[in-house]
């Protein structure tokens, strides 16, 4: 008899607790990818701030000042990288500073996540400490808003989130987390990765499109809308070269089309080019790609007429919602960018493209429109154009460039050059404050890349306590604060309403230099146009977070308006 001893097969493990609530959140975000979030720490999901830190060489947690800054940057990264930008936040007050990332993100199409800590289930609907109800507060806000009540179902949820974020029209969703559900166990593994859902053009769309275009005049792209990749892009340029269609990019999307290319028609957003206006008009066919057509990609609703536009309309778009909403489409087509682009780009051209001179003339107008005016006087304060023009020489192609609201961001747009997918970062919703945390969320994502931010002196203001953040990350963004000591938006439309009126719009004048080094970062001012192009190049060179301050003149006011010509234009109008 063989006396060898039976195997002694054992089935006991390492004693194991069940994941918590927190850890299960935790877990599942990993298990989607998810591998940077944003926030400001609360008592109320400290579990789940206790689980970061064990996942922190996974996870980086950047630790925010305000929410506000916070939501931005998650709102940003989304943006940047197509993945939901992860933002946590602590109950009512963490929230309600957290909405406007919220709102920026349903208007620009954005994947992002928001997880407010919510207070404990037994105390629900006593107006507890900070208690407010999310689904009805963020209903309006967000693509979708829900409450984790049930630990064992967080792997649900988060899978949900993922996906909703992500699918069709991407936009932000928003989860309350009870904190005495965090405690919870959760035995449920994570689900798998989330993968991206959109729909595909049908053929017969495609035909349908083709034909169109085949006995189409002067047809014009307009690209626009979230959910784009670089892929998509690459697509996107192909189609419009098989057909050598002329290609429009809609308000702060200039980075979906190369602008150097001969195609490249300029950007249809606030403060439009006039002779793309006239295109815009006048074309018989118009290929709206992605963008909403909202009020900022038509003129405040005048460049196509109101259900029926006079334009054959092709508007494709990644959800359903926005397809025969304000604009009755003659052929509406439901498709992912990629999806769409993918299928237009295999489109074979017709042999007579009787609109190759319209695109090439688009192009030549947008050159002359795009450049600069020179010639500043070096002694006057330093001016936009010139700062512009120093820009396009030095700015990198693959520079990420990122701004808030104002008037400022009128030369931006107007004046620089975007060259490839996933280099302009800037609110469609109009939201000040944006620049300096979208520039860090940039340059958290891509710290080798050159990262600009431009504030105006009221955007930088609203969120210029990132600068601290910026400087604990070491985020390598450059902030240039365009100073002039006012609202300068509020005060044109002032001027133009109710003329030589200044009501709520001045503003006293910060040291913006002095505060950034306050902080840790490089700070310099600058007041004089031949002092201009030495610190702008000092500034670029930093290594680290730096900040010009330029004091600009108030009176001019857009790059071809001054107030006293406002001023005389009104009188004159009056007479
Ligand atoms: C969060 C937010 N608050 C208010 C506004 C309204 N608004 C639009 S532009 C603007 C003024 C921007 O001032 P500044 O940043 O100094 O730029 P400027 O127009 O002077 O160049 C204001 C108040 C807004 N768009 N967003
Ligand atoms: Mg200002």
């Amino acid at each position: 008899m063989n006396s060898t001893p039976a195997l002694k097969i054992t089935t006991e493990t390492e004693p194991t607790q069940p994941r918590t609530g927190a850890q299960a959140l935790v877990d599942s975000l990993l298990a989607h990818g998810a591998d940077t979030g944003f926030g400001v720490p609360g008592e109320s999901y400290l579990q789940v701030l206790d689980a970061l830190l064990d996942v922190q060489n996974r996870f980086h947690l950047v630790t925010c000042r305000q929410e506000g800054g916070a939501a931005y940057m998650a709102e940003a990264w989304g943006k940047l990288t197509g993945r939901p930008g992860i933002c946590f936040v602590t109950r009512g007050p963490g929230a309600t500073n957290a909405a406007i990332g919220v709102h920026t993100a349903l208007q620009d199409s954005t994947p992002m996540i928001l997880f407010v800590g919510q207070i404990a289930r037994d105390a629900t609907d006593r107006e507890a400490f900070q208690e407010v109800d999310y689904r009805q507060m963020f209903q309006p806000l967000a693509k979708w808003v829900a409450q984790i009540d049930d630990a064992r179902r967080i792997p649900e949820y988060i899978s949900h989130a993922f996906h909703m974020a992500t699918s069709g029209r991407p936009g932000p969703v928003v989860l309350a987390l009870p904190e005495d559900m965090l405690d919870d166990p959760c035995p449920q593994p994570p689900t798998a990765h989330w993968r991206r859902i959109a729909a595909t053009p049908s053929t017969q769309a495609m035909t349908e499109l083709r034909g169109r275009l085949e006995t189409a005049q002067r047809p014009l792209i307009i690209a626009g809308g979230g959910g784009w990749d670089a892929p998509a892009c690459a697509d996107l340029a192909r189609f419009a070269q098989t057909w050598q269609l002329p290609v429009a990019c809609a308000f702060r999307h200039q980075d979906l089309f190369d602008n150097a290319h001969p195609l490249y028609a300029g950007d249809v957003g606030l403060g439009i080019r006039p002779s793309l206006a006239a295109r815009v008009r006048d074309a018989d066919l118009l290929l709206a790609i992605g963008p909403r057509l909202g009020e900022a990609t038509t003129s405040g609703y005048t460049l196509l007429d109101i259900p029926r536009p006079k334009q054959t309309l092709v508007h494709v778009q990644p959800g359903p919602d926005e397809l025969g909403r304000v604009y009755a489409a003659d052929l509406p087509i439901l498709a992912g960018m990629a999806e769409f682009c993918a299928a237009a780009a295999a489109l074979p051209a017709a042999p007579n493209l009787p609109w190759a001179d319209q695109a090439r003339a688009a192009h030549a107008e947008w050159i002359t429109w795009n450049t600069p005016p020179t010639g500043a006087d070096p002694n006057a304060l330093p001016a936009m154009d010139e700062l512009m023009g120093l820009l396009r020489k030095r700015l990198p192609a693959n520079a990420i460039i990122t701004n808030g609201a104002g008037n400022f961001s009128i030369w931006v747009h107007r004046y620089l050059r975007w060259n490839q997918f996933g280099t302009q970062l800037g609110p469609t919703n109009g939201s000040m404050g944006y620049g300096v945390p979208a520039a860090i969320a940039a340059a958290v994502q891509y710290p080798e890349r050159c990262v600009l931010a431009f504030s105006g002196d009221g955007c930088f203001l609203m969120n210029g306590q990132e600068m601290a953040t910026a400087v604990r990350e070491r985020a390598r963004i450059r902030v240039i604060v365009v100073d002039n000591g006012m609202y300068g938006t509020i005060r044109m439309h002032q001027e133009k309403r109710f003329p030589g009126r200044v009501s709520g719009s001045a503003l006293g004048q910060p040291d913006f230099a002095m505060l950034a080094r306050a902080y840790g970062a490089w700070g310099a001012r600058v007041e004089q146009g031949h002092a201009l192009a030495g610190l702008l190049d000092e500034m670029l060179a930093v290594d680290g977070p730096a900040l010009l301050h330029l004091v600009v003149d108030p009176e001019i006011i857009t790059p071809t308006t001054t107030i006293e010509g406002m001023r005389r234009a009104q009188s004159a109008q009056s007479a």
